[in-house]
């Protein structure tokens, strides 16, 4: 199997040959966006748009590090098989390193396995892949890598930074769904306030939000505990989609006890899928999502997996 093969790769690799993996990885992704398409799907600057035909999505929500968790649900989910016989896409809502010693590992694994299966993997920008004046804290990456390669720890770090404007920013499959980190933004109206929120940043907030959003009960918004971002309410959410024809928001970013949480009546599923401290949660959670059977709203239930 693959995934273990790359994991006992990570044990011997130098900083030279990792950096090497994510130029590679970074490679790729700049193709993808000068083809703008990514398998059949079209790719609009920061914005992945898939059209709604029969294939299964493996989503996964932030790992930080807990690189055992991400390889049960890989293994558990028969990810390689799957995506070899093209019925599968993974996609990550980003929030790869920090917080988590293994955060070194878990880069190296996904970016190995967009290397070997390019069209099977997607990764979303997280708000710890943040550019520099919205660095999430604690930003230990640095730290992890330097702890496993040294001073050259250094070297790979600056290129996994790098990598994060190559990242998308959202998928979304027409009719269904929206994927994204945080959250929508309050002033957002289609999806072109999505595709190039990076772009008209730090202008418009849009980027900032995408990435740092959370729900909230009350209609409305305001502004973050989290001193990024904004709270949004259920009125927000329900004006987006009806606006852009999609039934939920899928995103990560919240610690939630269960592993996944659905608010604003069933149109936002929070989804984290990472374990262990320093976080509270009880489960891990991801979603397995036919896309034929994703009808209505109360459907996206029965795609919920925990562990
Ligand atoms: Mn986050």
């Amino acid at each position: 199997m693959i995934i273990d093969e790359i994991l006992k790769l990570f044990e011997e690799t130098n900083a030279q040959q990792f950096i090497t993996i994510i130029e590679k990885a970074i490679k790729i992704m700049h193709q993808e966006r000068k083809d703008q398409t990514i398998r059949e799907f079209k790719i609009v600057e920061d914005l992945i748009i898939a059209d709604s035909i029969d294939l299964n999505y493996l989503i996964i929500g932030d790992i930080h590090g807990d690189i055992e968790t991400l390889v049960n649900i890989l293994k558990l989910e028969n990810v390689e098989e799957e995506i070899r016989k093209g019925h599968l896409i993974t996609i990550f809502l980003g929030d790869y390193g920090d917080r988590g010693e293994h955060s070194p590992d878990v880069y190296y694994l996904l970016l190995n396995l967009k290397l070997e299966f390019p069209d099977g993997f997607i990764m979303l920008r997280g708000n710890h892949e943040g550019t520099d004046d919205l660095l999430a804290y604690p930003h230990d990456l640095p730290l992890f890598l330097i702890e496993k390669f040294g001073q050259e720890g250094f070297q790979v770090y600056k290129k996994i930074k790098s990598l994060f404007d190559t990242l998308y920013l959202s998928f979304v499959v027409k009719g269904k769904f929206i994927a994204l980190h945080g959250g929508i933004p309050v002033e957002a109206s289609n999806l072109d306030d999505i595709a190039y929120a990076r772009k008209l940043h730090p202008k418009r907030k849009f980027f900032e939000e995408i990435l740092w959003n959370d729900p909230m009960d009350e209609n409305g918004f305001e502004r973050s505990y989290r001193g990024a971002g904004m709270l949004f309410g259920p009125d927000i959410s329900y004006k987006f989609l009806h606006r852009n024809n999609l039934k939920c928001l899928i995103r990560g970013h919240e610690a939630v006890r269960q592993g996944y949480y659905i608010t604003h009546a069933g149109r936002v599923v929070t989804i984290f899928s990472r374990k262990g401290p320093p976080y509270f949660n009880e489960k891990a959670a991801y979603l397995k999502i036919n896309i034929n059977e994703l009808e209505n709203l109360e459907h996206i239930k029965n795609f919920i997996r925990t562990l």
